[in-house]
């Protein structure tokens, strides 16, 4: 152990400097496909390739364990280096702490099937802290130690060879400012670049009803008569909805009024039906409070929908004895998914119409969406106006594309 703690301190210098650019090149990798995996509007760009830039993420986020356990390796010897240099060593130490801190969560969120959702969703706040702390922070350090580095005088990791030609600079003065403006400029930049997506984020965290309002006011879609709410949804059986929901969407955000929103049960059954919107709110309807669980890891508690159930609805249009599979079709065009007929028949799947004794904005995928409490949620189809009974199995449009066709909860 000795020796081989000895052999692995060998040219300690070189090794802590490599180690230090892996490192550099494993946090950008992985706040590239970061970003990439939080921001909504990639998700209809990139279809399919979400599934490959998630594994990469996995992937390099786990090989990051590597240059944490290298740099252990090497830390006592590197912290007596830093002996007196307090604001070197703090930022050791906030290194390390996000990078194990990001290690650990994303972990757990990688295996959210193992850990239920109330621990994913925790999970996923902390990664999300710690990139809006921690990013910023780490471009920051290493934007303005990309200049200090040229500058021998500044180097906190040494190579124990003699620092070689350049002096520190002729005028320290000039030096100063220069970096004063540098790291000003960089401050700014980050500031302008980061601040929306964070104050975004952080708005989303502190409010858990408010937010809603808010896509409830914007809603584009424009359907009269509103659905007038049951008792049990207004005020909401469930006293409003615990968390917010992220948007998210594979295609533009469709727009329904009375004049081209349907709703259609067909396929294999004895009477097809289709309703315009003055009929569809028409139909009786049922009222629940569930829990919504995306299998990203976040989750939205006590959610009251008021909606029809389809069952009733596949129990009106007479399912024929060869159908096997409940084919859901969003209104987007381009989103579908499936449920078996056992599965759909289920009491608590809701074709929703009102979230919280409100209309569901179109953000959140109304004038109707699906809901399927005990499954996760790229289940619940938003933009629902068909409904398909057919023979054979149907692959929906993230089960095609690498999420798991068992989507219970
Ligand atoms: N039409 C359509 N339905 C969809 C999706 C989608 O991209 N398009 N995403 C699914 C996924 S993965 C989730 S987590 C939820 C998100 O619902 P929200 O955008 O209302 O939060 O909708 C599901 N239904
Ligand atoms: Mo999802």
């Amino acid at each position: 152990m000795k020796q081989w703690l000895a052999k692995m301190r060998k040219g300690y210098g070189k090794k802590l400097v490599s180690l230090h650019s892996w490192n550099g090149w494993i946090v950008v990798i992985l706040a590239l496909t970061g970003l990439v995996l939080f921001q909504g509007t990639w998700r209809g760009i990139l279809g399919e390739g979400r599934v490959l830039i998630r594994w990469l993420h996995v992937v390099v986020g786990l090989a990051s364990l590597i240059p944490v356990m290298f740099y252990l390796v090497l830390a006592s010897k590197h912290w007596k280096q830093l002996k007196g240099k307090g604001v070197q060593r703090a930022n050791v130490l906030i290194v390390l702490g996000l990078l194990v801190g990001w290690l650990i969560s994303g972990v757990l969120l990688w295996q959210f099937k193992a850990i239920g959702p109330s621990w994913s969703n925790s999970a996923l706040t902390v990664h999300d802290v710690l990139t809006w702390v921690g990013l910023p922070y780490i471009i920051y350090h290493s934007i303005t130690r990309l200049k200090w580095l040229k500058q021998p005088h500044r180097l906190t990791i040494k190579t124990g060879e003699p620092s070689e030609g350049i002096h520190p600079a002729a005028s320290p003065q000039a030096v100063l400012s220069r970096r004063a403006f540098i790291r000003t400029a960089v401050g700014a930049g980050l500031v302008i670049a980061i601040g929306p997506s964070f104050l975004k984020w952080m708005s989303s965290q502190l409010s858990s009803g408010a937010d809603i309002e808010k896509l409830v006011e914007s809603d584009s879609n424009k359907l009269v008569p509103a659905p007038t709410p049951l008792p049990a949804s207004m005020p909401p059986l469930g006293g409003g909805s615990k968390g917010s929901f992220r948007i998210y969407t594979v295609t533009p955000i469709p727009k329904f009024d009375n004049s081209n929103f349907s709703f259609t049960v067909d396929g294999l059954v004895n009477n097809k039906l289709q309703w315009n919107w003055e009929q569809f709110v028409k139909l009786k309807r049922k009222v629940q409070v569930s829990d919504f669980h995306c299998v990203t890891g976040w989750s939205v508690y006590k959610n009251t929908w008021e909606g029809i159930l389809l069952k009733d609805l596949l129990k009106q249009a007479g399912v024929k004895p060869n159908a096997m599979t409940v084919k859901l079709y969003s209104g987007d065009g381009v989103y579908t998914d499936s449920l078996t007929l056992e599965q759909a028949n289920m009491d608590d799947v809701m074709v929703a119409v009102l979230h919280d004794g409100k209309p569901i904005p179109s953000d959140l995928g109304g004038p109707v969406r699906l809901v399927v409490p005990k499954m996760y949620t790229y289940k619940s189809v938003k933009w629902l106006n068909r409904v398909e009974l057919i023979e054979g199995d149907h692959t929906g449009y993230w089960e095609e594309r690498g999420y798991s066709t068992d989507a219970w909860v």
